[in-house]
């Protein structure tokens, strides 16, 4: 009896010892259309990004790590459900008022996390859509991120370029006055004032592309909105609010667990920072928007070391997809580029299937579990976040569930360099890198960062390999026609869903 009440209690203290050092916070900063080139740890020099490069001093720094595509909703939907965008339809770019795309009670990688103990939060851009039906922004917006997992959110609903131009916290739009309430449309006019498209001289930021509807704060957007005059956004205080609201959620949670999805605006058009460094860069406002970025994740380290955390939290800096110039708005990002290289020579860039539309600046710190200033080759997919995070703190997936997600956690954490076997990449088409393989498929393909310009790939498609041409310049299907053919049949068979984890094994 006595010596099984001891065995009891040993073994309780053990379970929470171990549980301590299994379950560090968790800190996901998601940034939007940031190139694997756009932070200084990535080698480039004529921007410097200090507080992105402290996370690659003190941790990993993933040379070869992808988000699932090369545009925000897919890359985002596969972070949080383990599962390939192509999988669901209805997961292209949203709309700013589309309904919640990832369905209540899905297994995601916060549901995964809360059943460890975690509180789990959302602070910035969400673009998966809210709600169902048809959306009353002035009641509370549900279903949200609330059903997928998420204790806590406050959101950019779609992103900065798209109405509804107010943050949604839990559920409810911030600031509304009930006396004015919130319309949107993105089919009939619905805002009788006079759109950028009538008045292009009244904007502070003239469109280039699209984003000629409804006025808001000097800026013509995607849609129509009207009434919330109170409630909308000052773009040049987005980064400040969005910062403050994830301090405050580590400083509530400081004693439990927490996951934190952190998810900026920056350096998404309107690219709008704060005048604190507006015109800093040399690099126009896209550069600008990058130092900010930086100053937002220097907040949050900040933070975690003020409560002391720091040892105790694992952060990953990752990018949505790859970065573009022009993306709508005369921001000048062409312009003042001079030698910066946003995709660090890998070719195409956001809407692209060749590499800069997925290879992404990806670094990991955790003291003491992530060695310090090391970096990995190893092939990683963020869609791999929800089964890797998941082992870390010791929840098994549900069978059947997040089917793309694989546990790749010796990958993020330094520990091992075997890489992903396979990895798609989706932008419209699905291309595949396999080992140092890459096969794009036939089709129009994104080439470059600014004007819309396409490459042709005919039929059976393009390999590249990226051992000796990383930058993809030489299409060798030709010279390699086995591993073309290997290629062409895993891609098959990937997308006939026979390649998923529940199916094949981890
Ligand atoms: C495009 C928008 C672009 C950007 C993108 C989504 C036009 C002409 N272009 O349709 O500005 O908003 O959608 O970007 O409207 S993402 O990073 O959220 O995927
Ligand atoms: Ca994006």
């Amino acid at each position: 009896m006595k010596h099984s009440l001891i065995f009891s209690i040993l073994f309780l203290l053990s379970l929470t010892a171990g549980n301590a050092a299994e379950r560090p916070n968790i800190v996901l900063i998601y940034t939007d259309d940031v190139g694997y080139g756009d932070v200084s740890c990535n080698g480039q020099t004529t921007l410097q990004t200090p507080n992105i490069d402290r996370i690659a001093d003190e941790g990993l720094r993933l040379t070869d790590a992808h988000c699932s595509a090369a545009t925000c909703t897919p890359s985002r939907f596969a972070l949080l459900t383990g599962k390939y965008a192509f999988r669901q339809r209805g997961t292209g770019i949203a709309r700013g008022n589309a309904n919640m795309i990832i369905k209540p009670g899905t297994v995601t990688l916060p549901t995964l996390l809360k059943s460890a103990g975690y509180h789990t939060g959302v602070v910035g851009k969400w673009h998966l859509g809210l709600g169902e039906g048809e959306l009353d922004w002035n009641q509370h917006v549900t279903p949200g991120p609330n059903e997928i997992g998420f204790d806590y959110h406050f959101l950019i609903p779609a992103t900065g370029d798209r109405v509804p131009c107010v943050y949604l916290e839990q559920g409810r739009v911030v600031d509304l006055d009930p006396a004015d309430p919130i319309q949107v449309s993105y089919g009939k006019r619905i805002d009788p004032s006079p759109s950028g498209a009538e008045q292009p001289e009244r904007l502070k930021q003239k469109w280039s592309h699209g984003h000629n509807q409804t006025i808001v704060n000097g800026i013509s957007r995607i849609g129509w909105m009207t009434g919330g005059q109170r409630a909308r956004w000052v773009d040049e205080d987005m980064a400040d609010v969005i910062t403050h609201k994830a301090t405050q959620f580590i400083d509530e949670h400081q004693h439990e667990p927490f996951f934190l999805f952190f998810s900026t605006h920056d350096i998404h058009v309107p690219r709008v920072p704060h005048s604190r460094f507006a015109g800093k860069s040399g690099l126009g406002l896209r550069g600008d928007a990058m130092l900010q970025l930086d100053w937002c994740v220097g907040a949050l380290l900040e933070k975690l070391d003020a409560l002391k955390l720091a040892e105790n939290t694992l952060v990953i800096f990752t990018s949505d997809n790859g970065p573009v110039l022009d993306d709508g708005y005369h921001d000048e990002a062409n312009e003042k580029l001079g030698d910066h290289d946003p995709n660090g020579s890998f070719r195409g860039g956001k809407y692209s299937l060749f590499e800069g539309g997925t290879r992404v600046p990806m670094v990991v710190r955790w003291p003491g579990h992530v060695p310090a200033n090391s970096s990995s080759p190893a092939l990683f997919g963020q869609v791999d976040l929800a089964a890797s995070l998941a082992s870390l703190v010791g929840v098994t997936v549900p069978e059947g569930t997040c089917g793309d997600s694989r546990n790749s956690l010796g990958v993020l954490l330094g520990r091992s360099s075997e890489g992903r076997p396979h990895l798609i990449h989706e932008a419209r088409q699905l291309a595949l890198r396999m080992g140092h393989w890459k096969y794009v498929p036939k089709g129009q393909v994104r080439e470059k960062l600014g004007p819309w310009i396409t490459t042709k790939i005919e039929e059976p498609g393009a390999l590249y390999d990226l051992s000796s041409h990383p930058g993809e310049v030489e299409d060798v299907a030709k010279r390699y026609p086995e591993q073309l053919a290997k290629m062409r049949a895993l891609h098959e068979k990937i997308r006939g869903g026979d390649d998923q984890v529940a199916v094949v094994g981890q």
